[in-house]
């Protein structure tokens, strides 16, 4: 059985949309973040980071969200015709690996820096902390105009084109975690990645982790 440790609108949510995608069995355990239990000692065993999510498939402890959505793209090939990852060895496999790295090394980590910069700050540094805030939302600025020229030059209707792939959930998680964006614009506002948006939203799979989640609008 594969469990998904998860938190609502957490990175969790790629990897439980890619789940619902699938159609595959899975069950969620809450990692409830409000009672710190992402650093708890029996959590932290799990991913010593004391970050969401975790995967567990059998065996297998996974953490990081671009790894766990790879493993399940890799592991249910047959789920999704065609399948959630293009071949391997193939120049669409290079650029899906392009895409799943820059989403989380650059656009998932200076999301982090955005939603807490004072951990960029000594403690009190209020004006500090909101020149790093500023300086990271004007960094996604950047981060959003690039998928926006994405799906412009290939006309979608999914990140890598005409294929929905695992690296489709990540891109929406990160792009409605824009939502509260005061002072420049939400992914919600740019002319392709807002109809990217509401592709999303027509999902079942996505429509489905949104009502277990029991995510409140604005949704994107
Ligand atoms: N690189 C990690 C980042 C995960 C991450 O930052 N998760 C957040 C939730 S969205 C978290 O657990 N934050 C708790 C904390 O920072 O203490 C991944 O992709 O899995």
């Amino acid at each position: 059985m594969i469990t998904l440790h998860y938190f609502p609108s957490n990175a969790s949510f790629a990897a439980h949309v890619l789940l619902r995608e699938l159609g595959v069995p899975f069950e969620l355990q809450l990692v409830d973040r409000t009672q710190g239990a992402h650093k708890s000692p029996a959590y932290l065993k799990l991913n010593p980071n004391g970050l969401i999510p975790v995967l567990v498939d059998g065996d297998l402890v996974l953490y990081e969200t671009a790894a766990i959505l790879l493993h399940l793209a890799d592991t249910h090939p047959q789920a999704a015709i065609p399948a959630l990852a293009p071949a391997l060895g193939s120049a669409e496999r290079a650029h899906f690996y392009k895409w799943l790295f820059w989403l989380s090394n650059t656009v998932q980590a200076t999301m982090i820096t955005y939603f807490y910069p004072d951990r960029s700050v000594d403690e009190g540094n209020a004006a500090g902390a909101a020149q790093v805030k500023a300086r990271a939302q004007a960094r996604l600025d950047g981060c959003l105009g690039q998928i926006d020229g994405l799906l412009a030059g290939h006309g979608g209707p999914w990140l890598l084109g005409s294929r929905y792939s695992a690296a489709d959930p990540l891109a929406f998680m990160l792009c409605r975690w824009t939502r509260g964006f005061a002072g420049s614009m939400p992914a919600r506002d740019y002319p392709h990645i807002g109809p990217y948006l509401q592709r999303m939203l027509q999902r079942p799979a996505v429509k489905q982790a949104i009502e277990v989640e029991k995510l409140p609008p604005p949704l994107v």
